[in-house]
């Protein structure tokens, strides 16, 4: 398994669970200080950051793009991909695939999250999840040009009625025939609605393509009451071998959670 620490430069998600808000140059170097594999990237846009930049920066550092986060579309611009009204729809979509280009061309895959949206009055459930199923047909064939899928997230329930479960999300991904489409299991989330993380990791690794490795507060493991050692020996027994992502609180402070998130690793 690879470790990733995820890297922000979104003003309006300063208080999300993102582990360094340091400008990109300063974020590479304290990755590869407290040495992690890769960086998760949580961009304002396509077009903030050039491509070229961010090579520079990998070169530099030997570090990987593990993924690119696509939420800036709803925390900045309040897209989503079920919005009642089309254009928005259509925005979200423009905005994703720019996304999977950037990523693409960096041999990493792009993040569906919390521009999934949810269900309303104005767009019923199966309205929605048609949005949804529509979307990511069309996103994971554009990631397909680069070879590298599209990442799909359940969510808990206070950010979206979609889908909240892994094995739901998976069974949904059968259902529609979604190809190159793989599931992000985001383990603040799954702490939540799930029954089981050990069975629902176990019964579904094979659709999930991504781990956002976060303790049951949403801390870095270690630091709330997941037995991580556990988690960790099964991921190994059942044959993850993709990112395990820091996409956590920044507590106590930035440094010691990347420190305890890579302890953490270290079984
Ligand atoms: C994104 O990866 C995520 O987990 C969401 O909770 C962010 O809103
Ligand atoms: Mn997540």
């Amino acid at each position: 398994m690879k470790t990733a620490v995820t890297l922000c430069r979104v003003a309006e998600a300063a208080a999300g669970p993102f582990v360094f808000h340091n400008e990109l140059p300063i974020g590479f170097a304290k990755a590869a200080a407290h040495g992690f594999d890769a960086v998760e990237l949580f961009l304002p846009s396509a077009t903030a950051v050039s491509i070229a930049e961010i090579q520079e920066l990998q070169e530099k550092y030997h570090l990987q793009i593990a993924a690119v986060g696509t939420g800036a579309g709803m925390v900045k611009h309040g897209l989503s991909l079920t919005d009642a009204d089309p254009a928005i729809r259509q925005q979200a979509l423009d905005f994703i695939l720019a996304l999977v280009d950037f990523g693409g061309k960096l041999g990493a895959p792009a993040i569906l999250g919390s521009m999934q949206g949810r269900s309303s009055i104005a767009v019923p459930h199966v309205q929605a999840i048609a949005f949804l199923a529509d979307a990511l047909r069309t996103i994971a064939a554009r990631a397909a040009i680069y070879q590298v899928p599209f990442i799909y997230e359940p969510l808990n329930r206070y950010e979206t009625n979609l889908f909240n479960r892994v094995g739901d999300a998976a069974a949904f991904l059968q259902q529609e025939k979604l190809s190159n489409v793989t599931l992000l299991a985001d383990l603040f989330h799954m702490n939540i609605e799930e029954t089981s993380l050990a069975a629902a990791l176990t019964e579904n690794i094979a659709h999930i393509g991504h781990i956002h490795f976060a303790d049951s507060n949403r801390r870095a493991m270690g630091f709330g009451h997941t037995d991580s050692r556990t988690l960790y020996l099964l991921l190994q027994k059942i044959g993850y071998s993709g990112y395990l992502s820091a996409e956590i609180l920044p507590l106590p402070t930035a440094d010691e959670a990347a420190a305890q998130f890579i302890q953490s690793t270290k079984i």
